[in-house]
């Protein structure tokens, strides 16, 4: 009878090591513990005090997929998010890609992306051009041409990462939201930005001013827009919105 108890012991513990080392899985650290009913049966990583994110989640960018067999995200469009669609109406969107955001959800603070993002430098150029990005993303410049090239930026904390060559990469964490000229020292025509904001709602509009946000959770907010060559009132104008759970807010914004 202990024979038999004790052989059913080491199979579920050999049956879960074998589980573990093939999906990687870690063990929560003790100080990670407190969160673990966030995200009931899925491991945390010891390093950071996250769940485990599951890949399905991983297209949906809300900040927020911690794991499991749901994704809280796409979960949330059935419970309390709904679309924000509209039209940006200004003589500079053809031209310039202009971001729209919402500005802030009070009281809610946004994780960033779980893996950086990437900005690369190729043919002299910076692609994308302009990127928005919730504050505390990291960007991973990458260098695709033959010869060497630098990151740096003249605004906020201002920074400037050095010079580096072809198939390598520098990065640089955006903790503070706030719009970042991004130049290469080498090569004074190259000229990109990073518009760091407070939520991970936002989108580049089309040339025609046409945007879409998913997921945005369902209240009032306000939407503001950005791009190179709007004046600095333009970028403080706040436009009041209202999501509905399920449905598609629309809204004209017109700097
Ligand atoms: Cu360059």
């Amino acid at each position: 009878m202990r024979t038999a108890l004790v052989m059913a012991l080491v199979l579920t513990w050999s049956l879960s090591q074998a589980r573990a080392q093939e999906t990687g899985d870690k063990k929560p650290a003790a100080s990670c513990e407190k969160q673990e009913s966030r995200c009931p049966g899925v491991w945390y990583t010891s390093e950071n005090c996250r769940c485990k994110p599951n890949p399905r989640c991983q297209a949906c960018r809300c900040g927020e997929c911690t794991g499991g067999d749901k994704c809280p995200c796409v979960e949330k469009v059935r419970k309390g998010t709904g679309t924000l669609t509209g039209t940006i109406s200004h003589k500079t969107v053809a031209k310039f890609p202009t971001v729209v955001y919402v500005d802030e959800i009070p009281d809610r603070k946004f994780a960033p992306p779980d893996k950086p993002i990437v900005i690369d430098q190729k043919n002299k150029v910076f692609s994308p051009g302009v990127v928005p990005m919730v504050a505390g993303t990291t960007v991973d410049f990458l260098n695709s041409d033959g010869f060497e090239h630098n990151v740096n930026s003249p605004d906020n904390e201002k920074f400037n990462l050095g010079n580096w060559g072809q198939n390598e990469k520098r990065s640089y964490q955006f903790t503070r939201p706030g719009a970042y000229t991004l130049l290469c020292s080498v090569h004074p025509e190259m000229v990109g930005y990073a518009v760091v904001v407070k939520t991970p709602y936002f989108a580049v509009a089309d040339e025609k001013g046409n945007f879409r946000i998913a997921n945005v959770p369902a209240g009032s907010w306000k939407v503001k827009i950005w791009n190179e060559r709007l004046k600095p009132k333009q970028l403080e104008a706040a436009f009041a919105v209202t999501v509905e759970e399920g449905k598609e807010a629309k809204t004209e914004i017109k700097p």
